[in-house]
């Protein structure tokens, strides 16, 4: 579907993958709201544009977030890299919020072009009042067609907010207000149409795009209070390829599970994040046994300032892309250290 004028070389291409945003009864009687609507329905709820601006659409998935697979994710980063390679200015994804956290920092490490990608979606749908879903993605159209003097990468566009996909988190089950960035605050935000950025961050490094056939399984485990390493010994003959710890505080886990986490990590790489959500991971303050001196001096990786479901990512994506272990956590280390460069 394309709307607004065709003479301008400035084009944004919409991927629809269902979610809230997408969802309504989808007959009479039926029980709650599913994911339905493609496309062209979205684009439907916007006013149109001004004709220097073409919008094009296209049916990606139309499915919960949570039914999003890393194939999905390697599928949408090679059509998004196709839309720029074929002219797109920008792009913008619309899915549901429960994992666009992480298609946001999925597609900033393997969409590697000069145009930004705008991440949006909505907590009420078409069917309840206040619906945010147009308002969205009219302002994530916005971004993703502003012209930068820097790379913004991909972004999320949520309650007239831009949110960096490195820092974004889901932080509300309800509210509109739900995407935060607990570590460094927003990027900018839009208004009456304009695009207003107050922060930068640094390029990302990039992964290659893996093959489909590569991509393994993560394990994601949280440090608690008084428990063991049962777990912990079970992740390797369970098949997973990696495994992202979120420790305590700065990256400590109790004394008890070290043992474990060592032998783990003789098999497949274990990577320590902090379980708090915001800041980084300590590389040298800490001397007790299950802290970040222990822990490295014992082979472990950090995450440093990704959150466990970042590192998540980040490794499953770096260990379908690469031919080893120590290349793909060359890699994992490149894109911690670009973070914050
Ligand atoms: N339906 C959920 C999802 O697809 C929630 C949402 O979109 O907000 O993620």
């Amino acid at each position: 579907m394309i709307v607004g004028g065709v003479n301008d070389p400035k084009k944004v291409v919409v991927f629809a993958l269902g979610g809230t945003i997408a969802s309504t009864t989808s007959s009479a009687g039926a029980t709650g709201i599913v994911p339905a609507l493609g496309v062209t329905a979205l684009l439907a709820s916007l006013p149109p544009f001004e004709p220097s601006l073409t919008v094009e659409g296209v049916d990606f998935r139309t499915m919960p977030s949570g039914d999003l697979t890393f194939g999905d994710l390697v599928s949408l980063s090679d059509a998004l890299n196709g839309a720029f390679d074929a002219g797109a200015h920008g792009a913008v994804v619309i899915q549901g919020t429960d994992t666009l956290e992480e298609t946001a920092f999925a597609l900033d490490l393997l969409v590697r072009r000069a145009g930004t990608v705008a991440v949006t979606g909505a907590m009420r749908s078409s069917n309840e009042v206040g619906h945010d879903g147009p308002s969205n993605i009219l302002s994530a159209v916005r971004v993703a067609a502003a012209t930068t003097s820097w790379k913004p990468g991909t972004v999320v566009v949520f309650n007239d907010e831009i949110h960096a996909a490195r820092y974004v988190h889901k932080g509300h089950a309800t509210s509109p207000s739900t995407f935060v960035s607990p570590s460094a605050g927003p990027l900018g935000w839009t208004i009456e149409g304009r695009v207003r950025w107050t922060s930068r961050v640094s390029e990302l490094a990039g992964v290659s795009v893996p093959e489909e056939s590569r991509l393994g399984h993560v394990a994601l485990v949280r440090c608690t209070i008084g428990d063991d390493d049962r777990l912990i010994r079970r992740i390797a003959e369970l098949g997973y390829v990696g495994a992202i710890v979120e420790g305590f505080g700065a990256g400590h886990v109790p004394a008890r599970v070290v043992d474990a986490l060592e032998a783990l990590n003789d098999e497949i790489p274990v990577v320590i994040a902090t379980r708090t959500g915001a800041g980084e991971t300590l590389r040298h303050t800490y001397g007790f046994p299950g802290a970040e001196i222990d822990l490295q001096s014992r082979g472990l990786t950090f995450a440093g300032a990704l959150d466990g479901l970042k590192a998540r990512v980040a490794l499953t994506l770096v260990l379908a892309a690469y031919p080893n272990r120590a290349r793909a956590l060359e890699a994992f280390a490149a894109v911690i250290t670009s973070l914050t460069d």
